[in-house]
C-alpha cells in the first residue's frame, strides 16, 4: 500500500548508472511508510499510488544529505585560539596558553551532558536545516573512560531528540592526554580499551575510528585498537595520512575499513589497499581550508581505481569549525575540483556506503524515504552557490 505520492519533482536519484545526477526530470516518487515504494517518470506512476499526492511543482529532489564524519559533540571553541594566531602569536604560545585540542579535552570533561548536548544540538540543527537526515558523531575529546562514553551518550541523545539518525565512533585514539605524555602504549592499555569495552557493552559504538599520526597514534598502536574492534564485532575507519604518510591507509584497509579520511598525503600503494578493500576515501575540505594546507587529496588516483569519496564537515573547534555541508560540496568543488556531481554524490550515495548504511543515499524503490527537496533548478546549483541553502523541505523516514 502507498500512503503518499510526490509528482511534478525533478528527481536526482544519485543512482550511479545512466543519466548524470540519475536524473528524472518529471518524476514522482511514492512512499509508503517510511520506504520508497516506486520511482520514475511521473507519466508511468502506477495508478494505485496517486491516492495522497503532493505537487512539488518542479522542485528538486535528492536523497536527504549524509554528514559521515563530524567531532559535532565537543566542549567550548577555539575562538580565541584563532584570533590570537592571527595576531601573531606562534603555536608555542597558544599551546602554552591552554590551546589546542588540550584545550577542547579540557573543555569536554568539565561540561555537563546538557551542556554538551545544547552545544551540539546547535550545530545539527544547522545541518539538519540544510538537508541532512544522517550525522556521524565521533568521541575523542575525552581520552578518560567516563568522557568517552559521555560523549557518545550525547550523541546517541541527540538522536533521541531530532529527527535525524546518529551514527556513532568511538575515538578513544584520537590524542594522548597530558596525563599520559610520552606514554601513548600505557593510555591505550588503561584508558582506551577499556573505554572501547565499555562503549561496546553499553551499546554506544557503532565502530571505531583513530587518528594515525605523528602527533597522535602509530600504525601499531592503531591496530591494538583495531584488533579490539575486530573481537567485538564492530566496523572502523581511520583518520589517515592528514599531515603526513604513515601507511594508516593501508592498515585500515588490512581490517576492512568502511572509510579511510582526509588522506591528503596518501600515496599509490595506499589508493590500491583502499580499492581492494572496497574502502571509501572520506575528504575533508572544511580542515583543508582551515589548516591552509596545499597537498591536494589524489582525486584523479581515487577515480582511477575506482575508489569512491565522500565529503564530511569533519566539524570540529579545531581544524574545522564548520556546520555546513553544502558549503562542503562547494569546497570540494573549488579546492579539490571535483565535479558537482561528485561532490553532491559525496554527501549522499558515498557518505551512507562510508557509514555501512545500504538503504540510504539514493531515490531508489526500496531505499528509506529520507529525501531533500529544494527550490533549485538543477543540482549543480547545490555545489555552485556559496553560503545559500535552498532547501524547501526535509523527508524523514517517510511522511508520518
Ligand atoms: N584530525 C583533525 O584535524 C582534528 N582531529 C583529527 O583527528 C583536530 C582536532 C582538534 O584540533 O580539535
Ligand atoms: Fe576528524
Amino acid at each position: 500500500m502507498t500512503d503518499t505520492a510526490l509528482i511534478n519533482a525533478k528527481i536526482a536519484t544519485m543512482k550511479p548508472d545512466g543519466e548524470a545526477y540519475g536524473l528524472i526530470e518529471n518524476g514522482a516518487i511514492a512512499i509508503s511508510g517510511e520506504t520508497i515504494a516506486w520511482v520514475g517518470p511521473m507519466a508511468d506512476l502506477p495508478n494505485a499510488d496517486k491516492g495522497n499526492t503532493v505537487d512539488l511543482e518542479g522542485r528538486l529532489v535528492t536523497p536527504a544529505l549524509v554528514d559521515c564524519h563530524t567531532h559535532i559533540v565537543a566542549g567550548g571553541n577555539r575562538a580565541r585560539e584563532f584570533e590570537m594566531r592571527l595576531n601573531g602569536a606562534s603555536y608555542e604560545e597558544i599551546a602554552r596558553a591552554g590551546g589546542g585540542i588540550v584545550s577542547t579535552v579540557k573543555a569536554t570533561r568539565a561540561a555537563s551532558e546538557t551542556e554538551l548536548l545544547n552545544a551540539a544540538l546547535l550545530r545539527v540543527d544547522q545541518l539538519i536545516g540544510e538537508g541532512v537526515a544522517t550525522v556521524e558523531i565521533k568521541s575523542g575529546y575525552g581520552l578518560d573512560v567516563d568522557t568517552e562514553l559521555k560523549m557518545l551518550r550525547v550523541a546517541r541523545t541527540i538522536g533521541d531528540m531530532r529527527d535525524v539518525r546518529v551514527r556513532t565512533s568511538f575515538l578513544g585514539a584520537h590524542a594522548v592526554p597530558a596525563e599520559y605524555a610520552g606514554r601513548a602504549d600505557a593510555y591505550i592499555d588503561d584508558v582506551c580499551l577499556p573505554a572501547l569495552d565499555a562503549a561496546h557493552e553499553q551499546g554506544l559504538a557503532d565502530a571505531v575510528d583513530g587518528f594515525c599520526e605523528g602527533i597522535a597514534f602509530s600504525p601499531e598502536q592503531i591496530e591494538r585498537v583495531f584488533k579490539r574492534a575486530a573481537a567485538l564485532g564492530l566496523p572502523v575507519k581511520l583518520h589517515a595520512e592528514q599531515l603526513s604518510n604513515l601507511g594508516g591507509t593501508a592498515l585500515a584497509a588490512r581490517y576492512g575499513a568502511l572509510s579511510a579520511d582526509h588522506l591528503e598525503y596518501v600515496d599509490e600503494a595506499g589508493v590500491a589497499a583502499m580499492a581492494e578493500a572496497g574502502s571509501i576515501a572520506v575528504l575533508l575540505p572544511g580542515a583543508f581550508y582551515t589548516l591552509r594546507e596545499t597537498k591536494l587529496p589524489p582525486i584523479d588516483l581515487f577515480r582511477q581505481r575506482g575508489v569512491g569519496m565522500a565529503i564530511a564537515t569533519d566539524c570540529n573547534p579545531g581544524s574545522s569549525p564548520v556546520s555546513s555541508l553544502l558549503l562542503c560540496v562547494n569546497m570540494a568543488c573549488t579546492l579539490f575540483r571535483m565535479t558537482p556531481e561528485e561532490a553532491m554524490a559525496g554527501v549522499t550515495r558515498e557518505a551512507a556506503r562510508a557509514l555501512g548504511l545500504s538503504d540510504l543515499g539514493m531515490v531508489d524503490a526500496g531505499m528509506t524515504a529520507d529525501l531533500a527537496i529544494w527550490d533549485v533548478e538543477h543540482p549543480a546549483e547545490l555545489a555552485y552557490r556559496v553560503g545559500f541553502n535552498p532547501l524547501y523541505r526535509r523527508i524523514y523516514k517517510g511522511l508520518s
